[in-house]
């Protein structure tokens, strides 16, 4: 969907906007957002995600599939802004749904590096409640943020907004289990996705944001380009829930403005 000027002046989307995220998100378990950040500010968030993603390769192995990285990034300029971890906008619809109290418990991102290949269909969680097989109502967004254009050839992110965010049920859900991903894929529930429910591929310039729900089953895909495809990954909840732990230095923290320390409030100060 794409926000009008006023609304970005606003900092606000108008009741009929606010309705349509609230009906992508609870029905398809997702919501594109285009056009949230602009060139300039993009520009320093690739500049410094590329040098903190040379450091992070040259120490680490592929995490989340061959080629593909799951590096946790620091709370701080260019990436810890205001806009970006506290942005009015994306805080008033995830807010609309979650509850005003909710916590940014996760601060990462996803690339896939040239020559990645599929992942199998998962789901980023385990079912809350696995012995009832119940559908939930939403606890978890997960906010993304193509830092490249995503485009067919350089590995968008695919989705199943089918309806899967909803399934409870712990024998049908796939594994977030990335040593396996040929096996999962083979699997019933892989052929299932891939042959029985077609996915489909996010494509959306940078600077758009996707927000979906945690349950929502999704996979990365080959990236067939010659430059890696980075995306920033926050994680917001409802805060009896944690998906991770961000860490924030403890003098930082005390200079965040009052928005941000609200929605940070859970954070390790270190
Ligand atoms: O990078 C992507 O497009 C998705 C990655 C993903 O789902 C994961 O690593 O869990």
């Amino acid at each position: 969907m794409k926000v009008t000027t006023t609304e970005w002046e606003n900092g606000q989307l108008d009741p009929e906007n606010l309705l349509l995220a609230q009906l992508n998100l609870k029905i398809k378990g997702y919501v594109v957002i285009e056009n949230v950040f602009g060139e300039a500010q993009l520009e320093e968030l690739k500049s410094r995600f590329h040098e903190l993603l040379s450091d992070y390769i040259a120490q680490t192995d592929p995490n989340r599939g061959a080629s593909r990285y799951g590096m946790p990034l620091p709370f701080e300029a260019p990436f810890a802004s205001t806009t970006l971890v506290a942005n009015p906008l994306l805080l008033q619809v995830i807010k609309s749904i979650l509850g005003d109290d909710v916590v940014c418990s996760f601060f990462a991102s996803d690339t896939a590096l040239s020559g990645s290949q599929y992942q199998q269909a998962h789901s980023d969680v385990e079912p809350l409640f696995p012995s009832d097989n119940i559908s939930l109502p939403p606890f978890c967004y997960v906010v993304n943020i193509p830092l490249v254009d995503f485009r067919p050839d350089n590995g968008p992110t695919e989705i199943w907004p089918f309806g899967t965010h909803l399934v409870g049920d712990p024998a049908v859900i796939p594994v977030p289990d990335f040593t396996r991903i040929e096996e999962l894929r083979n699997s019933p529930v892989g052929k299932f996705t891939e042959e029985e429910m077609l996915p489909q591929q996010v494509i959306t310039p940078a600077g758009s944001v996707v927000i979906r729900d945690i349950r929502m089953w999704h996979r990365g895909t080959p990236n067939r380009s010659n430059e890696p495809r980075p995306m920033m990954a926050m994680v917001y909840n409802r805060p009896w829930y944690n998906h991770g732990v961000v860490e924030i230095d403890e003098n930082e923290f005390q200079e965040l403005p009052a928005e941000v320390k609200q929605v940070f409030r859970k954070a390790v100060l270190r």
